[in-house]
């Protein structure tokens, strides 16, 4: 016992080397335990009182090492507070946010302005059936404005959809002659190669009215109206004359800017016109009963326009540079 203590009271203890001496002194052969057989060569009346005495250093020798274990304990858990305190002065960690991309913005204030006008936000798959992206666009096989849209085609009926115009017919048939006022963004792909205005896979936001007398002043004001919501209420538009086989009349829509010297030019976003005949009778509607319009704004010239972008290929090569100076937009 008072070699334990002696041990004990060195200091310098580890909770290991603790165990150690638990082991040396009470273990299977510690110095106690080999002390027991002993009792076996005594004689009887010698053995009680040998019994107590082995029995009770061997309690004073575990009462010895709780008492240490205990303060080990107790100490290391100081230690680890200490160490763990909070130090309410230090400074903060940033928390890096990501941030809704530049497109994303656009077709949300899209989205909004137009769901403001009373529209609807309509959806369709980018794999598309060559019957919705053409033939219903009145596009029928061999018609040369496909060849406008040189497209990728996935199986001999199947492909990434070059517009988002299929839309409209998707959305017809399932209106079965009801008025319409729909908005539809979404991606679309064609073989184009990639430039600093052109992207083989970029982002159009379709739009569809139809109803009785919709007539061509209110395709005009409507685009004249989303102009100066997107870029300031003084904007000008021009309309000129253009060729699509969905629409007729067509146009495209240029709106005008002023570029930082000043100097100003028109930059087209937009194609657009009164729904054909054509597409109306094929997507279940009577042309004499009720007209339409559509259009089909190109969203990164929009953004380009609007964040005075100059390279199309910012939006898709994940530059971080690029795209954290959109927080907060
Ligand atoms: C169309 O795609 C018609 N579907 C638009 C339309 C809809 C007309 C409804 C009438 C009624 P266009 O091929 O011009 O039209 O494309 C429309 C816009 O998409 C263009 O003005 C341009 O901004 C954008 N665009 C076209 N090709 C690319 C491309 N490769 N990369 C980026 N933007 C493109």
């Amino acid at each position: 016992v008072s070699e334990l203590k002696a041990k004990i009271q060195e200091g310098n203890l580890t909770l290991e080397l603790l165990e150690q001496l638990r082991v040396e002194f009470l273990g299977k052969s510690g110095k106690l335990t080999q002390l027991m057989p002993l009792i076996k060569t005594l004689p009887a009346d010698e053995k009680p009182s040998f019994g107590k005495w082995i029995n009770d250093a061997k309690v004073e020798m575990e009462s010895l090492i709780q008492t240490e274990k205990n303060e080990l304990l107790k100490k290391e858990l100081e230690l680890q507070l200490s160490k763990e305190s909070i130090d309410v002065s230090a400074p903060g960690y940033e928390f890096k946010t990501g941030t809704l991309h530049p497109l994303s913005l656009i077709v949300e204030d899209l989205e909004d302005y137009f769901i403001g006008q009373g529209f609807n936000v309509a959806e369709g798959p980018e794999l598309e059936q060559d019957l919705y992206n053409f033939e219903m666009m009145n596009l029928g096989v061999g018609h040369p404005a496909r060849e406008m849209h040189d497209s990728f085609y996935i199986t001999e009926t199947e492909l990434m959809r070059t517009h988002t115009s299929p839309v409209q017919a998707r959305y017809m048939l399932k209106s079965e002659g009801k008025p319409i006022a729909i908005i539809s963004p979404g991606k679309t792909y064609r073989r184009d190669p990639d430039d600093a205005t052109h992207s083989h896979q970029f982002m159009q936001c379709e739009g569809l009215v139809i109803g009785k007398d919709i007539n061509f002043a209110h395709l005009k004001e409507t685009l004249l109206q989303m102009a100066r919501h997107l870029f300031g209420p003084d904007r000008e538009i021009r309309l000129r004359p253009s060729y699509f086989p969905f629409t007729e009349p067509s146009v495209e829509v240029d709106v005008m800017f002023t570029k930082k010297d000043g100097s100003k030019r028109w930059i087209e976003v937009l194609g657009a016109g009164m729904v054909h005949p054509e597409v109306l009778r094929m997507g279940g509607y009577d042309a004499k009963e009720v007209s339409g319009f559509a259009f089909g704004i190109g969203v990164e010239r929009i953004a380009m326009l609007k964040y005075n972008i100059d390279d199309i290929r910012n939006f898709y090569t994940n530059d971080l540079r690029f795209l954290s100076q959109f927080k907060g937009e």
